[in-house]
């Protein structure tokens, strides 16, 4: 039987992820986190406020589930998280969505989380990675750890991408491109060129013509 699952984090990205564990038959013993709305998904578990009560758990009698997504002022609490519990002896799980579509040759990692409707070719995803709703990640592709590939983001094929990167919603990285550890690329950008480490690709600025009579 499937361990009970503890979730570290009760935001939106800790209901997209408990949605799917649900679907698939898994029980959440507790939700930790400093403070929880109350919404439907989490009706029914614990609520855990400090990480320090994951500690109550026994490393081998639950799976830590790292919901903590990409927060704004604290970009690198998900990837302390992980560290934090692993180097105690727990472990992470891995979420795939039912509705996300794998090819067989997929390389996965520890608490890698693959959101509904996405699509994967054959290639690698690093540990503690998020590859969002929709996103479609392309053939020799291999993703780092720790980076978020957001919603409808298409990296194409033999794109090769660090660790700690994100790519912003609906961004497109064409072919053969490579991003380097921390860099960021802004929603809707159009990368066609290699990114150096921590640089920041933007998307280009709206051009609005106004109508002329
Ligand atoms: O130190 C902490 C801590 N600090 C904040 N430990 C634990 N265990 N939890 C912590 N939190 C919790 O993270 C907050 O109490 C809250 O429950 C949650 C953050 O929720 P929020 O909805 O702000 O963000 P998110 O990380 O669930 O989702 C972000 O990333 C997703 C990938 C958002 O940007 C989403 O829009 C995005 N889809």
């Amino acid at each position: 039987m499937t361990k009970p699952f503890l979730i570290l984090g009760g935001g939106g990205h800790a209901r997209v992820l408990i949605e799917t564990l649900y679907d698939q038959g898994g029980v959440i013993e507790a939700i930790v986190a400093p403070e929880l709305r109350h919404v439907r998904e989490f009706k029914g578990a614990k609520h855990l406020r400090h990480d320090s009560d994951v500690e109550g758990y026994q490393p081998d009698s639950i799976k830590l589930v790292n919901a903590i997504g990409s927060l704004p002022n604290d970009a690198k609490l998900r990837e302390q998280l992980f560290k934090r519990f692993k180097s105690a002896g727990y472990s992470f799980a891995t979420v795939v969505s039912d509705t996300a579509t794998l090819s067989k040759y997929v390389q996965l990692s520890e608490s890698t989380q693959i959101l509904p409707r996405a699509i994967l070719n054959a290639c690698q995803v690093g540990v503690n990675t998020i590859i969002n709703t929709g996103a479609i990640i392309e053939h020799d592709v291999i993703i780092g750890s720790n980076c978020h590939i957001a919603p409808g983001a298409v990296i194409c094929g033999s794109v090769s991408i660090g660790d700690n990167v994100h790519i912003g919603a609906g961004a497109i990285v064409i072919q053969g491109i490579t991003i380097a550890d921390g860099a960021i690329v802004g929603a809707g950008s159009i990368v066609k060129k290699d990114l150096s480490a921590t640089s920041v690709h933007y998307p280009a600025k709206p051009f609005i013509r106004e109508g002329s009579e």
